[in-house]
């Protein structure tokens, strides 16, 4: 069984620690807790970057090594084509996660990259969404989704 990559963008270290009204006060450490968890025998990545770069890179690593993808790509969501043409090339399901419902926010935060290529789109259901983030993976995963 190859694992799953739960990718997380810039800022994302910070979670818990500002804006608690939009983001809720749970760390990402007791995020990831929460995926093992709820992934059970899955092996899991979870990873978070400041960096494009790097956010990048682990794309490619999950192109060669993993089953699915969970991503949230936290500003590079609106910005970056390069993250848009590296998930285009993951063979297997991506869910495009955000703890904040984006459409509810500003205009800026309303047109996403990443959703161009997703296979299901997450927002709005606070951290505690990724571990349901992650069962729902594993259901497209069993039934072979793109
Ligand atoms: O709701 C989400 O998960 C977002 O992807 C978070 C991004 C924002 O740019 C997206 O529109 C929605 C920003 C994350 C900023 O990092 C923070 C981390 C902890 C607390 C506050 C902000």
């Amino acid at each position: 069984m190859k694992p799953i990559y739960i990718l997380n963008g810039p800022n994302l270290n910070r979670l818990g620690k500002r804006e608690p009204e939009i983001y809720g006060t749970t760390t990402l450490a007791e995020v990831e807790a929460w995926c093992r968890e709820a992934a059970g025998e899955r092996p899991v990545e979870f990873r978070q970057t400041n960096s494009e770069q790097q956010l990048i890179e682990w794309v490619h690593e999950a192109i060669d090594e993993g089953d699915g993808i969970i991503i949230n790509p936290a500003a590079f969501t609106f910005t970056s084509l390069a993250l848009l043409d590296a998930l285009k090339m993951f063979p297997g399901p991506i869910i495009e996660f955000h703890i904040s419902n984006i459409h509810r926010r500003e205009q800026i935060y309303h047109r996403s990259y990443v959703s161009m290529t997703a296979t299901t789109v997450m927002a709005g259901l606070g951290a505690q969404g990724y571990p349901i983030a992650v069962q729902a993976l594993e259901s497209l995963i069993a039934r072979g989704a793109r």
